[in-house]
């Protein structure tokens, strides 16, 4: 069982109560994977410099990969990493690393290649000490945990949060002066950090979400799950519906930027288009560790042409996969026709549009999504004259401070949309479970309010002979609410396992005008997705909120961790393990929309479905969901659920009797902030 599972595992209260008991995936560490995990903490651990544990430096300096090739499932790719290093043509440490870069990804991949490749655990720590000490750590940093977090044998590894291995992405700048003002001085701190910008910026008003520590975090590692250039054939590893998760967790994270715009009195956010000026501007008032501040961009500037790419590509690259999206087929490289008018089609459009190198043809539909990072992130200097570093929408940990990050996203949405338009709307009978009555559903008060959180400092800071670490943070506010359950109360005719599915969404628009369904379907928002058992006769299933399958608990600091992990190797402390732990997800404190200090009406749609249909294989645990499935899919393994993802508000409602069949239920609820929480 999962620990988020041991959290919270549902309880179906009915007439001979049934529970469901889900496989047991948490045990306590053994000896070789606590010599794993503190390996890797260390490999980790302040990255700016060399090697910074003795051990790890002398095994850096004495292996030699090239006398173990047989050690690599590809000795190829380390005969080729040597041949480069030796020549000088890697990425010097203290550059910037960008991932967009297509010289620095491809030099990545061939270090994240030597790294998965490794046969086994030893040749694998020893290479990566070798790395450590070699390439730039920017690019170490990003093969490494990308490998662990892929590598069947690394499975259950805790990689520290995105915040304490890189804490200049995540804080302003000023906190890190005020952090080393702090280290000189040998004084322990905590530095308060405001949001930036000023209130006189409307755009202030929903900062918290996008600069969101757990959110840039779980946007991190998102795309380290699903990274656009997995090659499937080559990893022997497939990402299951990868397309279509990169559309759905987008999705639902424009839905939720809607809704907490709509919170804040902010009118829902507007597509970018390509000829039309970004009207927000954005002054990050961050900085990289070297290589300077990362660019502002005025209100209003327009898009530029840049060396390589035109905006006039980008608009040809969006008329094509329009062309496509409306005659309902892509070409392939080769000439052929591809359908897209199915249930597979979004997932072979996400993969064009983002572009993954599952693209059906690239050079055709170009990668529509990736160059809009790049222009976004380079439109202030876009000829590159005066040598600015990489904007904010380059680094996927930096990306979804920028406000202009949810309005290229929004534009990226239309185009799915555009797509969900041509599939045929559900039949009343596709929805319709037999015998299955939702009677009605209890919620809590549903409650949010800020919080305190302070983010470790200890790797922004450059360590000084004779100057000891003293602890410093930078506390930040961050959303949260009040735990709350649903009690769902269904009558059920016969013994039967549904999927149970909780969304919410904003009632009014900015109007404060009813939005019919029809209209307000994309701007749901997923709350929860599991499995219910339902016998015969009334049945109640409770779930609470610290089950959710969308997000996950907060990440433990890397200083906790690393105690845990000593103390256990000492023998004085058990660690649990829990080889299903995701690092990917929107904090279990983020699952509610802010909400307004006098309460916000949203409506709570309960959906079930019959399992028999959704099932799509035979491992019970997975259906489960918990962990992060509904955004994040299940590492290694099938998606867990056979329908669309965002059913049934994927598809267009052209008759609203459709819904009105007795398993799907809707109430209205009431979200309300506590500026002040007691
Ligand atoms: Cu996640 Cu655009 O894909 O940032």
């Amino acid at each position: 069982m999962s620990v988020k599972m041991i959290r919270s595992s549902f309880i179906l209260l009915s007439l001979g109560a049934v529970l469901c008991v889900a496989a047991a995936t948490v045990a306590p560490a053994d000896h070789d994977f606590l010599v794993k995990q503190n390996e890797i903490l260390k490999l980790l651990n302040k990255v700016h410099e060399l090697n910074f544990h003795k051990d790890q430096a002398k095994i850096g300096q004495e292996y030699d990969p090239l006398a173990h090739l047989d050690h690599f499932k590809n000795p190829r790719v380390v005969q080729e990493f040597v041949k480069e290093y030796k020549n000088g043509r890697m990425l010097p440490r203290g550059e910037i690393f960008n991932l967009f870069e297509e010289e620095h990804r491809r030099e990545m991949i061939n270090i994240f290649e030597v790294l998965f490749f490794a046969k086994d655990w030893d040749t694998f720590h020893h290479v990566a000490c070798y790395l450590r000490d070699r390439v730039n750590e920017g690019q170490f940093i990003y093969a490494l945990t990308v490998a662990v977090l892929h590598k069947p044998e690394t499975r259950g590894i805790r990689l520290p949060p995105a915040y304490e291995t890189y804490p200049h992405l995540f804080v302003t700048a000023k906190v890190i002066n005020e952090a080393y003002a702090a280290k000189m001085r040998q004084e322990p701190a905590i530095i308060r950090m405001n949001f930036t910008g000023t209130s006189r910026n409307p755009e202030q008003r929903v900062a918290y979400f996008g600069e969101d520590v757990g959110m840039n975090a779980h946007h991190s590692v998102w795309h380290k799950d699903h990274p656009f250039w997995w090659k499937d054939a080559v990893y022997g590893a497939d990402i299951d519906r990868k397309g279509e998760l990169f559309w759905y967790m987008h999705h639902q994270l424009t839905a939720r930027f809607n809704a907490e715009r709509l919170s804040n009195w902010l009118t829902e956010v507007q597509p970018l288009q390509w000829n039309k000026p970004i009207v927000d501007g954005f002054a990050p008032q961050t900085t990289y560790r070297k290589g300077g501040e990362f660019p502002a961009r005025p209100d209003n500037f327009r898009f530029q042409d840049l060396k390589n790419i035109r905006v006039a590509d980008l608009e040809a690259y969006e008329e094509r996969i329009r062309e496509a999206i409306s005659s309902g087929f892509v070409k392939t490289v080769e000439g052929e026709l591809v359908s897209l008018n199915n249930t597979k089609g979004i997932d072979i459009l996400g993969a064009i549009i983002e572009a993954s190198v599952n693209s059906k043809n690239p050079n055709y539909y170009g990668s529509i999504h990736n160059l809009a990072h790049i222009m976004l992130s380079r439109v202030t200097d876009p000829q590159g004259k005066f040598g600015m570093p990489p904007g904010c929408m380059e680094n996927f940990e930096t990306a979804t401070r920028d406000p202009a990050f949810f309005r290229l996203h929004k534009y990226i949405d239309t185009l799915f949309k555009e797509h969900k338009q041509y599939l045929n709307p559900y039949t009343r009978e596709e929805l319709d479970v037999e015998g299955v009555d939702i009677k009605s559903v209890e919620v809590d008060d549903l409650v949010t309010y800020f919080e305190e959180f302070d983010v470790d400092l200890l790797n922004a800071l450059d360590d000084t002979e004779g100057l000891p670490d003293v602890e410093i943070k930078a506390r930040v506010q961050r959303l949260n609410h009040q735990p709350f359950a649903f009690k769902i109360h269904v009558d059920s005719a016969a013994e039967k396992t549904v999927t149970v599915r909780l969304f919410i969404v904003p009632k009014k628009d900015w109007y404060e005008r009813e939005i019919p369904i029809e209209e307000n379907r994309w701007n749901v928002i997923e709350l929860d997705k599991f499995t219910a058992k339902l016998t015969a006769g009334d049945n109640t299933i409770l779930r609470k909120s610290s089950e959710s399958s969308v997000s996950i608990p907060d990440h433990i600091s890397t200083r906790a961790l690393r105690k845990k992990v000593e103390a256990a190797l000492a023998g004085t402390e058990t660690l649990q393990v829990d080889k299903d732990l995701r690092h990917c997800g929107i904090p279990d404190r983020m699952l509610l929309p802010k909400g307004r200090e006098n309460g916000m009406k949203y409506t709570l749609y309960v959906v079930l479905s019959d399992w028999a249909e959704d099932k799509v294989n035979d491992l019970p645990h997975n259906y489960e969901y918990g962990g992060s499935l509904s955004y994040c899919g299940a590492a290694n393994n099938k998606y867990p659920d056979a329908k669309p993802m965002g059913f049934p508000f994927d598809r267009r409602i052209t008759d609203r009797k459709t819904f009105q069949v007795t398993n799907i239920f809707n109430r209205d609820v009431d979200i309300v902030f506590h500026p002040v929480h007691v």
